[in-house]
């Protein structure tokens, strides 16, 4: 009976074991063949015949009484495996999501949209065309001849002999006036190339957007209160315009074409260099030879024409001090205005 007590205690200790592993060594160890509860069956043949019945009954019941509590603790064991399980897949669906990054347009996509939507709202069409272009197209229907200083002011990549990479959007004003009849309301936005020097405000590769009109009755006042109308939707309703004598080849009278400026409104600071205007591009009448290169008679039909650089608009509106900052593909700039 004092052995019976002794195993029950040992026992007791070991069931208290944190592992199924341990538990398993447990039963081997009171259960198994050599087991603790086994050996004491063994010694049941020493016992008196009137002890023996007794006594077999308690190492019985001492038996169920370890195959219960080890079954019991196996299930908490179990539970407890289980409950870490699901502790470490657990997702906490209150936590903040992975917020994706998401593309946005370049801000130079955004800008040229914007100048698309304010003419398209004054009935103009939006036109594109090649960017590799004769110089035909470059030059010479322009009435920009041969040996004319433009174009090596305008410093072009020739891939071919008469093959170009287009220095303006001109070319398609005149493949559209070859295809289409007067009356025309375009504007022709697009990439182009010059092989200046890089520098803050010069980039080999830039934007240009060119208007044209070509209708009966159209005089120089109706090319100021197109870009006046143009100029307030762009920088603000309070902007002036300003259209100083200056010589392109392909309009006659040509204008240099400047804007209020919007940072001091006029009175003069560091971004217009204290003359209260900023530079945009050049407009004027189309001249009457570039009217005769596509066939329209300049006596029955006049137009007028500008030309103003994208990167300009885009870097005086949103306050950009390098031209360069467009084709850096720097996320710190190309971010601000997703
Ligand atoms: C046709 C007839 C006339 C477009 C014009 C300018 C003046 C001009 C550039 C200067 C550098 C714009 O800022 S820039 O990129 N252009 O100053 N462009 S008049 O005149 C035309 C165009 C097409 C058939």
């Amino acid at each position: 009976m004092k052995e019976i007590e002794e195993i029950k205690k040992e026992f007791e200790e070991k069931i208290k074991t944190k592992s199924i592993e341990e538990l398993k060594k447990v039963e081997t160890h009171f259960l198994g063949r050599k087991g603790k509860v086994v050996d004491l069956f063994k010694t049941l043949k020493n016992a008196t015949e009137e002890n023996r019945k007794n006594i077999g009954q308690q190492i019985n019941d001492l038996k169920s009484y370890v195959e219960e509590t080890i079954s019991k603790r196996l299930k908490e064991l179990e539970e407890i495996e289980k409950n870490k399980l699901l502790a470490n897949e657990r997702i906490d669906i209150t936590l903040p999501g992975i917020r994706l990054e998401t593309g946005g347009l370049h801000i130079l996509s955004k800008v040229m949209k914007e100048v698309e939507d304010i003419f398209l709202s004054m009935g103009f069409d939006v036109m594109t065309g090649p960017e590799i272009e004769s110089d035909y197209y470059n030059f010479e229907a322009l009435n920009i001849p041969e040996f004319h200083p433009a174009r090596d002011m305008q410093d072009t990549f020739y891939l071919a002999k008469k093959i170009l990479l287009r220095t303006q959007t001109s070319p398609i004003q005149i493949r559209t006036m070859e295809k289409y009849k007067p009356p025309i309301r375009i504007i022709a936005i697009g990439r182009c190339y010059r092989r200046d020097a890089i520098d803050s405000s010069h980039s080999p590769i830039f934007h240009q957007v060119e208007g044209l009109v070509i209708d009966k009755n159209v005089s120089f006042s109706s090319l100021k209160g197109t870009l006046l109308e143009f100029t307030k939707k762009m920088f603000g309703e309070e902007t002036k315009i300003r259209f100083s004598p200056s010589y392109f080849p392909f309009v006659e009278p040509g204008a240099e074409t400047a804007i209020s400026c919007v940072i001091c409104k006029g009175k003069g600071c560091r971004v217009c260099k204290y003359t209260g205007w900023l530079e945009m591009g050049g407009s004027g009448m189309v001249h009457p030879n570039v009217l005769k290169n596509v066939n329209i008679d300049p006596e029955e039909y006049q137009g007028f024409a500008f030309g103003w650089g994208v990167e300009r608009i885009a870097m005086i509106k949103y306050g950009i001090p390098d031209i360069r900052m467009f084709l850096q593909n720097d996320l710190r700039f190309l971010e601000q205005f997703k």
